[in-house]
């Protein structure tokens, strides 16, 4: 049997983890040999409902599940962790922008990135998914320089498959089919879900959708799919936004599969022109426990144009953080 993994999930009575914590200790996000150790992390008011999650993990008596541990101190709770799974935040509400947020929840991720640097494994693998995610991920990150900064990220990957099923809806195709669907920039409404690589069963995906569609349709319903969902939910995407990140780590744990790629915001190393350290959803390729940002792609002008907005908006949005970096 492997050593177990010391897994921290923040925000963990929320909805999200509330779809997300299960599945983990089930074996799908690290793989049905590998035991966990489940550290949760809430703030003090809701730490009765997290003992609650917590007593109904023990009730399905995973064979992985090594321990439950339920805490509102982060130092506990990041103690030699190994991967951070960052949910804890305030969630957008009806009619409420990300931009609202950041005033909120920057803060969040500013002192729990000043305890992971104390506290944390250096090399653990943190996936940022309270919003404004990337630009969290971006104060996490500057706030821990100890930790390797490569493994500071933000998910994308639900807006990924978001993409995916669009595609898939308009073109008659099977999901399983669609492959090398790619996000660049923020996870936003400005982040551009772009098919100009993706194919279906081998075929170029562009060849078989109408352009305008592609162009006037298809980005603009993946961007604001979030907030078509709150729309008709009372409440944001949940078991959805838990799946991605099971997907995400998952796939940068145990590799991506081979002939496709998966997006996954990370710190930019400048590639596709965009400033280093931004963190920037790219498409990458997974393997041996690391990623690659999938290089050399032929981007047109009218997807370069948008990739820059996005770029701008990440700027614009750091900027309004300055004080928290
Ligand atoms: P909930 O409000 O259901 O749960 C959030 C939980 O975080 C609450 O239980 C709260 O007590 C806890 N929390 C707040 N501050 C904390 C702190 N400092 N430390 C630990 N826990 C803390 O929200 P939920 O629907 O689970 O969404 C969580 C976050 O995910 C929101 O910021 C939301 O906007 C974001 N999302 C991000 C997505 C993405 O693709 N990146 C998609 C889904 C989701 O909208």
């Amino acid at each position: 049997m492997k050593e177990p993994v010391r897994v921290t999930v923040t925000g963990a009575a929320g909805q999200i983890c509330y779809s997300l914590l299960f599945r983990i200790a089930s074996g799908e996000m690290l793989g049905k040999d590998q035991p966990v150790i489940l550290n949760l992390l809430e703030i003090t008011p809701a730490l009765k409902v997290c003992e609650a999650v917590a007593m109904e993990l023990n009730d399905c008596a995973f064979p992985l599940v090594k321990d439950v541990v339920v805490t509102d101190d982060p130092a506990v709770a990041f103690k030699d962790a190994k991967i951070g799974l960052m949910v804890g935040a305030k969630p957008r509400g009806p009619g409420m922008e990300r931009k609202d947020l950041i005033a909120d929840n920057g803060k969040i991720f500013s002192s729990l990135g000043k305890v992971i640097d104390d506290v944390a494994d250096k090399d653990i693998r943190i996936c940022v998914v309270g919003n404004p995610a990337n630009t969290n991920a971006y104060i996490l990150a500057a706030n821990a320089p100890s930790i390797n900064q490569r493994n500071i990220t933000a998910l994308t990957r639900l807006d990924h498959n978001r993409a995916i099923y669009q595609l898939a809806e308009k073109s008659g195709s099977d999901i399983a089919d669609v492959k090398k669907m790619t996000i660049w920039g923020n996870h936003s409404v400005t982040q551009v879900p772009d098919i100009s690589f993706t194919e279906i069963n081998g075929a170029n995906a562009a060849d078989k959708v109408d352009a305008t569609w592609a162009k006037e349709e298809f980005i603009p319903t993946v961007a604001k799919r979030g907030a078509a969902v709150i729309a008709a939910r009372g409440a944001s995407s949940a078991a959805s936004a838990a799946n991605a990140i099971l997907d995400h780590m998952r796939d940068w744990c145990l590799g991506s599969e081979s002939g496709d790629w998966v997006s996954m915001a990370v710190p930019s190393d400048g590639s596709y022109g965009v400033e280093k350290g931004l963190i920037y959803s790219y498409p990458v390729v997974c393997k041996d426990g690391d990623y690659e940002i999938v290089q050399a792609l032929e981007v047109s002008d009218f997807i370069k144009g948008k990739m820059v907005e996005s770029e701008t908006e990440l700027k614009e949005e750091r900027d309004t953080v300055s004080d928290l970096l």
